[in-house]
C-alpha cells in the first residue's frame, strides 16, 4: 500500500487511472444543424506543473479523503484568472509563451433536463492530450490534438447551475505520438476549438455521410447511422428539398442505413460553380412524430485520377495551390472565421483553385468555407518527419487521427485528398504504417484521392518512394535552391522520373525577409559584381530567384498536375532562430502580420494564371 501510495504521488502511475476510456472516433456525433447550448467563455485556468489536479485528485472538490483527514485545498477554481476558449493560453501571457505541460480549465455551467435525453460535450479541439471531469467524475481521455471529440455526460450532470466541469490540458510531447518530439511549427496548447452541449433524443442519427458515387447517372450513396435501439416502426427520410428529393431510408437492427438514389437534377459542385444542397435526414416514430432531424449543406462532385491527370466531375484540372498553417500572430492556432476567409481570399487572389492545409487538422470551419467558396482542400495528418513507426500505440494514435478527421469531413465537398504523412523517411517500418494508413483511407472513402509528401532519393536523384503503390497522387516536397543550391538536380530529378502517377510538388520555398533585402541593397553586392557573391542569404529578391528557377523547371515537366509551394504566410516556430526569422519560419508569401506580399506571390500569382490560359 505504501509504496502504492509513493508511487502515485511521485511517478507517473497516478496516470493509470485517467487512461480509459480513451475517446476515438466512433464517439463522434455529427453535428448536423442541431441545436447546440456553447460553452465557449471565459474559463478559469491555471497551469499546473506538476500535474497536482491529477495527483491530488482536486476534481473532486473533497474537504476530507477516505480516512477522514482534511485535504489541503491547494487549487482555487474559481478564484484563478480566466482566459478565452476557444483559444491558445501561450498568448494569454508572455509566462506561458513556453509553456507546454498539463493546464487545468474549470468552469461551472447550468443544467436543466427536458426529460428523457441524452447529453453530450462536444470538444472541437483540445491540443495534446484532454481528460475530462464533471461534477467530480472522469469522463475519458482524448488524444490527437487536432481532431474533435463527444464526451457523454448525461448520467454525471445535476439540475441548475452548479455542473462544474474540468479539463486537464496537456501538451507534452512524447517520442512516441503523432507528431513526435520535432516539428516545425509552434506547439500551442489549450482548449483552442469550441466547446457545446448538445442535447439528443434516447435513439439519436450520429452520422449522416453523402457522397456523389456516380456523375453520369447522377447516383447519390447516402451512409446513416442512429445510436440507441431502433424500433421496428420508426420510419427515416432522406430529404434534399430544394430538388424536392423525399426517399424512405430503411435501418437494419445495427443502427445502419443505406441509400442509394438518382437525381437527375443535381448541378456538380466545382470551384466554378460552388453549388450546395440542403441534405436532411429525419427519424420518425410509429407516431409519425418526427424525434430527431440531421441536415448538412453538401456538394457533389467527383475526383478521380486518369493516367497521369486530376479529374474533377471527369475533366482534367491543374491544383494550383498554396500551403498553409493553421497560425495567426494574434490568435495562435485559434484562428478565426476571418482569419480563414482572409487566408483563402488571399489564395484566390493568387489565382489558387487549391489549399493544402498542412500538417495536421485545420478547424472544421476551414472546409465548410472552402465548400462554399469553391476552393479544393488537401487535408494531412501530423505524421510529420521522424515518428516511432515500429511502436503500435503510435500507429493507433495516427489512425485514429485519420479516422476522425475523415468522419468529420466526409461530406465536405471541397476535400479532394487525403494525405497520411509528410517526409518520413523511406524506412521498412515506416513503409508498413504508411501504406496500412492509406490502404485504410482508401477502404472507408471512395470519393477522394489519398497523397503523402514524399521526399525524393536525393543519392539517385530520382522520385523512389516505395509508398507510391499505394498513393493515387505522388506529393513531392523538394527545396532546390534554398537547402541545396544546386537547380540541376531538381530537372535531373524530375527528367530522369516516369512516375505512373499524378505529381504535385507539395512543397518548394525559402526565407524570404524585406529585413535581408534592405541589409543586401545597403551592401551594394548586387551592384558591384553582378552576382550572387556577397548576397544576403534569405532576402525576398533571393525568395523570388529561387521561385523563377522553379517555375521554369515545373513548365517543362508534363506529369506535374499541381503546386503547392511552402508556405502563404510567416508562421511561429520555435525552431527558427535567425537574424531574421526571430521565431518565425518566413518562407511565406505574404508576412505573418498580412500585411506585405512578398516578390514571389506575384511570381505564383502569373505562374498560376499562364496556367489558367493554357487550360482554357
Ligand atoms: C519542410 C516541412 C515543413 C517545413 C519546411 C521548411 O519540408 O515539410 O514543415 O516548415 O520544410 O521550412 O523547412
Amino acid at each position: 500500500e505504501i509504496k502504492n501510495f509513493v508511487d502515485n504521488i511521485h511517478n507517473e502511475a497516478y496516470k493509470n487511472a485517467y487512461s480509459a476510456p480513451l475517446i476515438g472516433a466512433e464517439s463522434l456525433i455529427m453535428q448536423g444543424g442541431r441545436e447546440e447550448e456553447s460553452l465557449d467563455g471565459l474559463w478559469n485556468f491555471s497551469v499546473d506543473l506538476y500535474d497536482n489536479c491529477l495527483r491530488a485528485k482536486w476534481f473532486l472538490e473533497e474537504e476530507t479523503n477516505e480516512e477522514g483527514r482534511a485535504v489541503p485545498l491547494d487549487y482555487a477554481f474559481d478564484d484563478w484568472e480566466t482566459v478565452p476558449v476557444p483559444g491558445v493560453f501561450n498568448l494569454a501571457k508572455p509566462e506561458y509563451f513556453y509553456y507546454e505541460g498539463p493546464a487545468v480549465y474549470s468552469r461551472r455551467f447550468s443544467y436543466g433536463s427536458r426529460g428523457n435525453e441524452r447529453v453530450f460535450i462536444r470538444f472541437g479541439a483540445v491540443a495534446g492530450e484532454a481528460r475530462v471531469f464533471l461534477n467530480g467524475c472522469f469522463l475519458g481521455v482524448h488524444r490527437g490534438g487536432s481532431t474533435p471529440f463527444c464526451v457523454e455526460a448525461t448520467e454525471n450532470l445535476k439540475e441548475g447551475a452548479d455542473n462544474r466541469l474540468i479539463v486537464v490540458a496537456d501538451g507534452t510531447r512524447h517520442q512516441a505520438d503523432v507528431p513526435s518530439l520535432n516539428t516545425d511549427w509552434f506547439p500551442y496548447g489549450g482548449i483552442y476549438r469550441s466547446v457545446t452541449l448538445v442535447r439528443l433524443p434516447e435513439v439519436f442519427i450520429q452520422d449522416m455521410k453523402v457522397r456523389l458515387s456516380g456523375r453520369r447517372e447522377r447516383e447519390i450513396t447516402v451512409e446513416a447511422v442512429t445510436a440507441g435501439s431502433i424500433s421496428p416502426d420508426y420510419n427515416a427520410f432522406f430529404e434534399i428539398p430544394e430538388i424536392g428529393v423525399c426517399e424512405i431510408m430503411d435501418f437494419g437492427p445495427d443502427g445502419t442505413g443505406r441509400l442509394k438514389l438518382k437525381v437527375p437534377e443535381l448541378e456538380l459542385w466545382s470551384p466554378e460553380n460552388p453549388r450546395l444542397y440542403t441534405a436532411r435526414l429525419t427519424l420518425y416514430d410509429g407516431e409519425n412524430r418526427a424525434f430527431d432531424r440531421i441536415s448538412d449543406r453538401v456538394g457533389f462532385r467527383t475526383i478521380e485520377t486518369a493516367g497521369r491527370s486530376i479529374c474533377l466531375n471527369g475533366r482534367p484540372l491543374f491544383l494550383r495551390g498554396v500551403c498553409l498553417h493553421e497560425d495567426s500572430r494574434d490568435h495562435g492556432k485559434a484562428v478565426t472565421k476571418e482569419e480563414i476567409r482572409e487566408a483563402f481570399r488571399l489564395a484566390r487572389e493568387m489565382n489558387c483553385n487549391f489549399v493544402r492545409l498542412a500538417h495536421y487538422p485545420h478547424t472544421e470551419w476551414a472546409a465548410r468555407l472552402a465548400d462554399e467558396e469553391g476552393l479544393l482542400l488537401w487535408e494531412e495528418i501530423p505524421v510529420y518527419w521522424w515518428i516511432d513507426f515500429g511502436n503500435p500505440d503510435t500507429f493507433r494514435q495516427a489512425k485514429s487521427q485519420l479516422s476522425e478527421m475523415m468522419k468529420r469531413d466526409a461530406n465536405r465537398a471541397s476535400v479532394v485528398i487525403w494525405s497520411v504523412g509528410n517526409e518520413n523517411p523511406d524506412t521498412d517500418e515506416r513503409y508498413r504504417f504508411m501504406a496500412d494508413l492509406a490502404e485504410y483511407a482508401r477502404r472507408s472513402d471512395p470519393s477522394r484521392l489519398i497523397s503523402a509528401a514524399c521526399l525524393v532519393d536525393t543519392v539517385n536523384l530520382r522520385i523512389a518512394d516505395r509508398l507510391e503503390a499505394h498513393l493515387d497522387v505522388i506529393g513531392l516536397n523538394e527545396y532546390y535552391g534554398w537547402y541545396d543550391p544546386d537547380y540541376t538536380k531538381l530537372s535531373t530529378i524530375l527528367e530522369q522520373s516516369a512516375p505512373e502517377k499524378p505529381v504535385i510538388i507539395s512543397e518548394f520555398g525559402a526565407d524570404g525577409s524585406f529585413a535581408a533585402e534592405e541589409a543586401e541593397a545597403g551592401t551594394g553586392a548586387k551592384e558591384k559584381n553582378g552576382s550572387s557573391a556577397g548576397r544576403v542569404r534569405g532576402s525576398v529578391r533571393e525568395q523570388e530567384e529561387i521561385y523563377e528557377n522553379q517555375i521554369a523547371v515545373f513548365r517543362r515537366i508534363p506529369y506535374i498536375q499541381g503546386t503547392t509551394p511552402w508556405i502563404l504566410f510567416d508562421f511561429r516556430t520555435p525552431k527558427r532562430l535567425g537574424k531574421y526569422q526571430k521565431g518565425y519560419n518566413i518562407k511565406g508569401l505574404i508576412t505573418e502580420d498580412r500585411s506585405r506580399k512578398k516578390p514571389a506571390f506575384y511570381l505564383m500569382q502569373n505562374y498560376y494564371e499562364e496556367v489558367l490560359k493554357h487550360e482554357c
